[in-house]
């Protein structure tokens, strides 16, 4: 794939190093931050020169990114889907102009054929599903209907939409369990605390807090504390990330359940350029491995995370 390049532009890494376009969805969230930073330095690590556009969680801002790294005919181009659709056009344009893409981290809905080289990121279906699984043995014993208020992420993103069918699809199998409320808090910490409030305004009984991130369970523990409700009490929290401050509150007994979702997956992307730079066949799906976490491993992990 290395002819579809053209010459390396710019200053860095030698003429012959690979010119590599990445755009990100934004900087919404710790673990997108951590996500950034990998990124950036398995690029710098690798020899390999990046050019890094930051779309604001805007799409169009991402289409518009991936046209310039056309234009500026680097080598390969990586990008983190902000949401699932409205990538077929530009993804065309990069196939006709001969450069290779990579997805990470966030996949796109796509009819098209070998608009990409490879997806690297984490199966969020089985990230919900994880919640679930944890939440029907939390209440394996209990007799009373459990309600359940949902911070959802960005809507129309694939962490969004998956997290949310494996968390239901557990919890479907249990008639104990309801969502009552499930509201758009776009992943951040802001996001999470005014959505909670409206939460905590309209229902009196919220039994579960399932966040789609941490940054937004983080910004809904201080509405519920607002209420003057215990956070990881009154209101049992999960979420997913596994962000050094959401270690803390479950340390804290803020938080129940951390579902990990693994941001530092930039060595594995430079391996992977270096790879589809060089015309090598890459797997069309690698998953990122993660795990769960519960309150009581919280105290004893939080000086080994990385993030
Ligand atoms: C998941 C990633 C999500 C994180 C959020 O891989 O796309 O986006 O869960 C981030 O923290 O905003």
């Amino acid at each position: 794939c290395s002819g579809g390049g053209g010459e390396s532009q710019g200053q860095g890494g030698g003429d012959d190093a690979i010119v590599m376009g990445f755009s990100q969805v934004g900087a919404e969230s710790g673990w997108r931050t951590a996500n950034t930073e990998s990124i950036k330095q398995a690029a710098q690590d690798a020899g390999i020169e990046l050019k890094f556009s930051d779309a604001q969680q805007q799409q169009e801002n991402q289409i518009q990114a991936i046209r310039n790294f056309i234009q500026q005919g680097v080598d390969v181009i990586a990008f983190s889907p902000v949401v699932e659709s409205g990538w077929d056009t530009v993804l065309a344009e990069a196939k006709s102009a001969g450069i290779p893409v990579v997805l990470t981290d966030r996949a796109v809905d796509t009819d098209q054929e070998d608009v990409y080289e490879t997806f690297l990121g984490s199966d969020f279906v089985e990230e919900g599903r994880k919640a679930g699984r944890w939440l029907v043995e939390e209440y394996a014993d209990s007799d009373d209907g459990v309600d359940i208020v949902e911070l959802q992420g960005t809507t129309g993103s694939a962490p969004a939409v998956d997290r949310k069918e494996g968390f239901t699809e557990i919890i479907s199998e249990h008639d104990t369990f309801e969502i009552v409320a499930s509201q758009d808090g776009d992943f951040t910490r802001s996001g999470g605390q005014e959505v909670m409030q409206a939460f905590l305004s309209s229902h009196d009984e919220i039994d579960v807090l399932y966040a789609h991130n941490d940054d937004m369970a983080l910004g809904a523990i201080e509405s519920i504390e607002s209420a003057g409700l215990e956070p990881g009490e009154d209101i049992t929290v999960i979420s997913i990330d596994g962000i050094k401050d959401a270690f803390q509150a479950m340390a804290d007994g803020k938080i129940n359940l951390v579902v990990e979702c693994n941001p530092l997956i930039g060595p594995q992307l430079m391996d992977l350029v270096e790879k589809v730079h060089a015309g090598e066949d890459v797997e069309e799906r690698i998953k990122v491995e993660e795990d769960v976490y519960t309150q009581d491993e919280a105290e004893e992990a939080l000086p080994n995370r990385k993030y």
